[in-house]
């Protein structure tokens, strides 16, 4: 049976460190702030959006929220970022995806302040990571290293394999994987031999969106095994991109849904504001 990877337990580490260098800035005079934008009323992300102020209480961040309809505009939406832009007691912007249709995503993204984009989202700190010089981790990218780490399983040389290529997670997961000396391989739904690529996987993450996709015959015995998604199901339960109960059998550590990747991506972001801080106050 797999070691189950406690993310909450590892995300609570993180956070405790953020804490640390929050408290430790504060006596230079030095504040930590984010905003956080929500448009419309998505459940998930409603969610998502109470832990990450909850975090940043935990922190001693100062977190500011702004709750927009579905139905704003984007000119009123780039006028708030505009705004938080120039406000000195923030440093750092995240408006929730995904936004309400007619919205545009990108546009958005591109509109916050590369130095207070503690998605790591937009063209500038894209390409930074790409080279691997970096002042923010992608968040949900870097809290999966940071499992990985946490099972002390050396990545390099290994055959990491990520199942997904979304911008957010499957693309940037690929980067930091290279960085910690992996080789890698990026599967998505036009694969090939997608099990048989599964199965060679020493450390497998899954990022695809789908309840239940990976199953017990796609996972090699002893792999790291990291489930990345957070599907809904009917009856209100929450269902990773992992078949658990015929992943935990074969694997040699897995991530549990909830309580895996999730808390992980909050205590990255945690760290970003921090960085951002240091960042807008010339420290690092
Ligand atoms: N801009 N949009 C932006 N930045 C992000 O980093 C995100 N993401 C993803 C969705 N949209 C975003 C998040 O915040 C996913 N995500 C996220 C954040 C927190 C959790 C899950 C996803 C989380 O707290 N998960 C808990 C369970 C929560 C529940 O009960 O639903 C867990 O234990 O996995």
């Amino acid at each position: 049976m797999a070691v189950i990877i406690d993310g909450k337990a590892v995300s609570a580490e993180v956070k405790q460190r953020v804490a640390n260098e929050v408290a430790e800035l504060k006596e230079n005079g030095i504040e930590c702030g984010l905003a956080v934008i929500l448009v419309g009323d998505d459940p998930a992300s409603q969610v998502y959006v109470r832990n990450k102020k909850r975090a940043c209480e935990a922190c001693g961040i100062y977190s500011a929220e702004y709750r927009l309809p579905a139905d704003t505009k984007m000119e009123e939406l780039i006028a708030l970022i505009d705004e938080l832009n120039a406000d000195e007691k923030i440093s750092g912007i995240l408006c929730q995806l995904p936004l309400p249709k007619g919205l545009d995503e990108e546009a958005v993204i591109a509109r916050i302040r590369p130095d207070k984009d503690v998605d790591a989202f937009n063209e500038a700190n894209v390409g930074k990571i790409m080279i691997g010089n970096y002042s923010f981790l992608p968040c949900t990218p870097a809290g999966v290293i940071e499992l990985i780490k946490s099972t002390g399983v050396d990545m390099t040389g290994k055959n990491a394999v990520v199942i997904g290529r979304s911008n957010i997670v499957g693309k940037p997961m690929a980067m930091l994987l290279l960085h910690n000396n992996a080789t890698v391989t990026i599967c998505h739904s036009k694969t090939q031999n997608l099990k048989e690529i599964c199965a060679n996987a020493d450390i497998l993450v899954a990022a695809i969106g789908r309840p239940n996709f990976v199953t017990g015959d796609m996972i090699k015995p002893g792999a790291v095994v990291i489930d990345v998604g957070i599907n809904r199901m009917d009856d209100g339960k929450l269902c990773g991109d992992v078949n658990f109960e015929e992943a935990e059998k074969i694997a040699g550590y897995i991530t549990p849904v909830p309580g895996g990747v999730g808390p992980m991506t909050i205590a990255t972001l945690m760290q970003n504001t921090v960085n951002a801080a240091k960042l807008q106050a010339g420290i690092k």
